[in-house]
């Protein structure tokens, strides 16, 4: 099958062309451009993860001879393949070598589980999966074996490490030979993930000629060089990690990849000293964890240029402890897997550092601040942010229906988030719109979990909200309408976990109550249910009731948080 094709919503053929004569879209597709990396740097260090040193023609030759494996086996160009590498450099193999085949990666998260996989295998009709054997005390082999019984067109179940019953990574090797030319660049590269505020996840295509555009422009922003060297802590595959800049934009930098297998303290400073690490890339509750980590493990950070944050709103004053306690510049990063990514620029005042989300990468990037009916606020006033640009995609992936509402018809994303420009043109991210909880970077789209919580036979009804959370920003809480017997929370939790859902997407809290507050219009009034559990959050107490409800059914109970990213914030 050849891509783009009918699961791709291509920008208009003269707006294409302005891309293209611009400059943004260079035609050059990923594949060439490692080779061209490898020719260029070929002898400096590319990625170092664990005991690995990879050169960049190292990389290029494993990523060349790892497609002429696959391809042996029948992988062809325009084939899907998930792919959930935890920060090891196999992940670069494996990627490289599907841009070379033109078979598109779709990105799973290190976090996901038989739940999310399933639906990706179901969904793209994949082919193929590559997982580590083990990561983080979790055996990747055990889900491989579920996924692969409830979708058998995964025929190829790759593993990094030791296999079990599939496929070692390191066996599927040929001589390059003969490979068939790779793809255009304006084709579709691979599949991203959306944070998502659906019932099913969301999966975006991004075209070659896009994502390059904001690697080069990500990599000249954050002033990268041959010097850089880029620590990786957030998952490889996240688009924060991956292009903004990323890996991806210290490549092409020429300069080095350092994967840390854990974001902790303990970790990262060490890597930090010993690899001379100029810029990282972390999500608030992480940046936080090691500011607190500093005065006591006292590392040499001295190396450091720019600490980035990004993933979820950065409170103005953690924000303001940034450069005093690492001594390196803090940039702000407010970006989406659709493609818009804003920065604080090095160059800009620390007042506009520590109290905005950035400005736009492209002078093409078109904003638009509009109200409920899609009409233009006032400048300076808060209102949702519409965006179209050279590297923001116009469609997900086979979701035409949900295409209609999340796009205008002139084809801006509706990215759901409220914000305010300053007259420099930076955004403030006031708040959201969209029913999604971000849990310290991690994003949950409520209406997935309630669709698996209503699956629950004592759950009559449910919605889940975000609730404040000093460590994480917000955290999830399951208000649940019971059937007969009130369930017990934890059983509730078993229950998903039991589905198969990812762990960061388990309530951290479940409320009870008889029946919902309604909006004029009878629907779910979420802001109500919101502002009852932060005030009764905030007095220390169990939530608020609604009005006219026996006290003695209403019950909150801390579920005891999800996964233990809770403090490590591993996740976007
Ligand atoms: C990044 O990408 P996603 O796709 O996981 O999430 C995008 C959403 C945004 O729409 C916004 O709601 C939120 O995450 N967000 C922020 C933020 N950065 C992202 N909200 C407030 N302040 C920020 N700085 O999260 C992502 C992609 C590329 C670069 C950086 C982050």
């Amino acid at each position: 099958m050849h891509y783009p094709g009918p699961d791709f919503t291509p920008w208009p053929p003269d707006v294409a062309r302005r891309y293209r004569r611009a400059g943004y879209w260079r035609g050059e597709p990923l594949h060439q451009w490692l080779r061209d990396l490898a020719a260029r740097h070929g002898d400096r260090v590319a990625v170092v993860g664990g005991e690995a040193r990879w050169t960049y023609r190292e990389l290029a030759r494993r990523a060349d001879r790892l497609a002429a494996g696959l391809r042996e086996r029948g992988v062809r160009r325009g084939d899907r393949f998930i792919v959930q590498l935890p920060n090891v450099p196999e992940f670069f193999a494996v990627v490289f070598a599907l841009f070379r085949l033109g078979a598109l990666p779709v990105f799973a998260l290190p976090a996901h589980r038989r739940s999310e996989i399933s639906y990706f295998a179901e969904l793209t009709g994949a082919v193929g999966y590559a997982v580590a054997d083990r990561y983080a005390g979790f055996d990747y082999r055990g889900l491989a074996r579920e996924v692969h019984a409830a979708a058998p067109g995964l025929a190829h179940v790759l593993v990094a490490g030791d296999p079990g019953e599939f496929t070692a990574l390191s066996d599927v090797d040929a001589e390059p030979a003969d490979l068939p030319a790779g793809p255009e660049a304006s084709d579709v590269a691979f599949l991203n993930i959306s944070g998502g505020s659906t019932g099913l996840p969301k999966l975006i295509p991004r075209t070659h000629d896009d994502y390059l555009y904001s690697v080069r422009a990500s990599a000249g922003i954050c002033g990268l060089d041959e010097s850089g060297v880029y620590l990786c802590v957030l998952p490889v595959a996240h688009n924060f990690s991956l292009s903004s800049p990323g890996v991806l934009g210290a490549l092409h930098a020429g300069g080095r990849v350092v994967l840390a297998a854990r974001p902790a303290p303990e970790e990262a400073f060490p890597l930090i000293a010993r690899e001379g690490v100029t810029i990282t890339a972390l999500v608030p509750p992480l940046a936080k964890v090691w500011l607190d980590a500093v005065p006591h493990r006292r590392p040499d950070l001295s190396s450091l240029r720019v600490v980035q944050v990004g993933g979820a709103r950065l409170s103005d004053e953690v924000a303001a402890r940034v450069r005093p306690t690492f001594g390196c510049a803090l940039q702000q990063v407010f970006g989406m897997a659709e493609g818009l990514v804003n920065y604080t620029r090095l160059d800009d005042p620390d007042e506009l550092v520590v109290t905005t989300q950035g400005r736009p990468i492209s002078p093409d990037d078109e904003i638009r601040i509009v109200d409920q009916h899609d009409d233009e606020v006032p400048a300076g006033q808060t209102g949702q942010l519409l965006t179209r640009g050279p590297y923001t995609v116009r469609g997900y992936y086979r979701a035409a229906e949900h295409n209609a509402v999340a796009f205008t018809p002139d084809g801006f994303y509706r990215t759901g988030d409220l914000v305010r420009r300053t007259p420099t043109g930076h955004l403030v991210v006031e708040g959201r719109a969209k029913d999604q909880i971000n849990r310290g970077g991690e994003k949950i789209a409520a209406e997935e979990v309630e669709n698996h919580l209503l699956a629950h036979p004592a759950v009559l009804d449910v919605a889940v909200v975000a609730v404040p959370d000093p460590v994480l920003g917000e955290r999830t809480c399951a208000v649940v309408v019971p059937r007969g017997e009130p369930p017990a929370p934890a059983a509730l939790r078993a229950f998903l976990r039991g589905r198969g859902l990812a762990d960061f997407k388990i309530p951290d809290r479940v409320q009870l109550v008889p029946a919902f507050p309604l909006t004029g219009v009878g629907k779910v009034s979420k802001s109500v249910l919101r502002s009852r559990l932060a005030a009764a959050l905030a007095a220390g107490g169990p939530a608020v009731p609604p009005p006219a409800t026996p006290p003695d059914r209403s019950v909150t109970e801390p579920t005891g948080g999800g996964p233990t990213t809770t403090t490590g914030g591993s996740g976007c």
